[in-house]
């Protein structure tokens, strides 16, 4: 950050069942046979296996974009226009020339899209896992959608434990927020959950505690990457530093993945 783009991994969550309100927008938009992925774009490849859910900010507008003939995508104009540029767009009709002319085939606020069913890349909950708010999402960053890894990541964790404690007013079912929480890596300093451990020590009592957040997220960063192991996944046993740049290879090599830059 700071100095030229950001190089995120940015992942393909597919749709497995929409959420009533985003199913009635689409129906007839989108062909029978293609796919349609949340799209969210990831600085910590490596932690994939542990993501419990995925985020999109509930006042956010986003757009289905269509990225090839079978395949459209769930993110922020902004991030979709980036995607034009970057070679991941590769069959649309159309080039536009500006944000204006992209036009995706359905733009909703992503409360509409909350309780959609999806499937999660390299996470060990093979079952699915749900589209949840999460008020802190900007919608100048990335691509708008923030895939959840409680284990690792101290701001998904104050998120998920807040979604469940208040479910009835964010309008999800508890369960939805209360999927078990994988270790993925392990830590000298902070065991097996880096995010949890964090979160309780440091007495972070919301997601809105931005100050705090944004220290135990630094924390957790620098101990997981030069002090972390894989617990999980084909580089299991690895240091963190060595098994990053290989999940994000493999990701990309079996198409569930690609590389975005902000
Ligand atoms: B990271 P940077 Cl396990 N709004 O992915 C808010 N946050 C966003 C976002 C947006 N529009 N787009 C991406 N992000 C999050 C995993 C993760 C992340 C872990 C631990 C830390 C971590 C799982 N969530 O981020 O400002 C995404 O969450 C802390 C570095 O560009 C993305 O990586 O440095 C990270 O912020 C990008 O943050």
């Amino acid at each position: 950050e700071g100095v030229g783009p950001t190089e995120y991994t940015a992942l393909k969550l597919k749709v497995k069942e929409w959420s009533p309100e985003a199913q009635n927008a689409i129906d007839g938009k989108i062909a029978k046979d293609a796919a349609v992925y949340f799209v969210p774009a990831t600085l910590r490849p490596e932690t994939m296996y542990g993501q419990t859910c995925c985020f999109v900010g509930p006042s956010i507008k986003y757009g289905v974009f269509k990225a090839s003939d079978k395949e459209y995508f769930v993110c922020t104009k902004r991030a979709a226009w980036n995607m034009c540029f970057q070679g991941t767009f590769f069959d649309i009709d159309h080039f536009p020339r500006d944000q204006k002319e992209l036009e995706p085939v359905v733009e909703l606020p992503g409360s509409a899209f909350i309780g959609t069913l999806i499937n999660a890349p390299l996470s060990l909950h093979t079952e699915g896992v749900r589209i949840l708010p999460m008020e802190t999402v900007l919608a100048t960053k990335g691509t708008g959608v923030v895939t959840c890894v409680p284990s690792d990541s101290p701001d998904d964790f104050a998120t998920v434990r807040e979604l469940a404690k208040k479910a009835e007013y964010y309008k999800i079912k508890k369960e939805w927020a209360e999927l078990e929480i994988i270790p993925v890596l392990e830590t000298t300093a902070y065991g097996k959950l880096t995010a949890k451990h964090l979160v309780e020590t440091m007495k972070i009592n919301s997601p809105k505690d931005d100050k705090q957040l944004a220290e135990a997220k630094d924390l957790a960063y620098k101990e997981g990457f030069y002090n972390g192991t894989m617990l999980v996944g084909e580089f299991k046993g690895e240091k963190v530093q060595e098994a990053k740049e290989k999940v994000r290879q493999s990701l990309i090599q079996s198409g569930d993945g690609f590389p975005f830059a902000d």
